[in-house]
């Protein structure tokens, strides 16, 4: 027998969520951390960051698993970790798995009366090495089970950072990484687009409730993202873009202002996708709505080392792929879909 939406939505919400209210602004937010001193991640590391932010929004009675990267190796030294809450380490491509595994081990330890009954949040974090690369199925195959709350965040500093900066399938065109250092003979060696983590993974499993993008520039929307996605319930997705002092090759300093500089020329847009529906937010609204102009992407990328190879010819053709995102994709920034338009249309068979 079908299941209805009813049961379905039962299922769901089985053990419940907490119900986590939007932050109101910085002065509102708690002090408690839960991801405190003593990590051994680089100076100016904005996937730090997240972990503190993501983990503050999310409050105490929260598991969190991580998969292998900079964000394990530098957050958990023999016997010491920052962690406050419950953490847990997993293999470098099973994200997904670990928050479903997790999720559900939960759930049966309290039908069982083992445990409290109790929403518990759990979030599991990638990187895109982890997520996009790697663990891309066991992230799509979670995204299709409503029934198990879990939140899976994918902290995407563009590379393989943990072990010397290869490049993933997150790593932007012409970028210099280790695996694509440019030489004489050939300027660029990475010919390849980023992929599409966040809007692939809204438009090809409408049962996942929520996805966004992020950015800790703009730290509250950032956190009430988390908020939102573990009070949503089912399983959620959250991109968060992180400049990375090493591998991009800048001052530390300029971390904040190189997530502004993304979001500002449209390489990273902003936006949810809640219950199907979709909102550009931010300074990406404004962009697309006409009242902030959309910088040139070279304020972007000559600010980092990675891109210091670049000549005129490169920077205009990544400005082209940036403006046919915003130009000619279906929804501008998000799904990459062109309208067919009347001439190109075959005569009706
Ligand atoms: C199956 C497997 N292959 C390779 C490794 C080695 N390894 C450990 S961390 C890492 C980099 C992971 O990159 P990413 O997920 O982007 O996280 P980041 O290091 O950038 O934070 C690699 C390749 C591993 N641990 N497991
Ligand atoms: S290499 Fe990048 S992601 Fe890794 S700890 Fe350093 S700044 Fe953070
Ligand atoms: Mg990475």
């Amino acid at each position: 027998m079908a299941t209805t939406d009813r049961e379905l939505a039962e299922l769901t919400h089985l053990r419940g969520t907490q119900k986590l209210d939007a932050f109101k602004g910085v002065k509102k937010l708690p002090l408690e951390e839960f991801f405190t001193s003593g990590h051994r991640t680089c100076q100016g590391c904005e996937s730090a960051l997240v972990m503190k932010l993501m983990v503050k929004a999310a409050g105490p009675r929260t598991v969190v698993l991580g998969s292998t990267g900079c964000m394990y190796v530098a957050n958990t030294t023999y016997y010491s970790t920052s962690w406050v809450v419950p953490w847990m380490h997993t293999q470098l491509g099973s994200s997904g798995s670990a928050a479903l595994g997790a999720s559900a081990a939960l759930k049966v330890l309290m039908r069982k009366g083992k445990m409290k009954e109790e929403p518990i949040n759990v979030i599991a974090f990638c990187g895109d090495g982890g997520g996009a690369d790697m663990g891309l199925a066991a992230i799509s195959a979670t995204l299709t089970h409503p029934d198990y709350n879990c939140l899976i965040l994918m902290y995407d500093n563009e590379s393989y950072a943990n072990t010397d900066i290869q490049l993933s399938g997150s790593t932007p065109y012409g970028a210099h990484t280790t695996f694509s250092p440019p030489g004489k003979v050939k300027r660029i060696m990475h010919h390849r687009w980023k992929k599409n983590m966040a809007g692939m993974l809204a438009a090809g499993h409408p049962t996942c409730k929520f996805v966004a993008t992020v950015c800790m520039s703009y730290p509250v929307y950032s956190m009430n993202a988390v908020r939102k996605a573990l009070t949503i319930g089912g399983p959620t997705f959250i991109h968060s873009l992180d400049p990375c002092p090493k591998g991009w090759d800048y001052d530390p300093m300029q971390s904040h202002e190189l997530g502004e500089l993304a979001v500002l020329s449209g390489i990273w847009p902003l936006y949810e996708v809640e219950n199907g529906v979709l909102k550009l937010v931010g300074k990406t609204r404004d962009i697309a709505d006409g009242r902030v102009k959309r910088l040139p992407v070279k304020d972007y990328l000559l600010r980092q080392g990675r891109f210091a190879h670049f000549t005129n010819d490169d920077l205009d053709y990544f400005q082209s792929k940036i403006d046919e995102m915003w130009d000619k994709w279906v929804i501008p920034g998000v799904i990459p879909f062109r309208k067919q338009i009347d001439e190109d249309r075959p005569p009706s068979a």
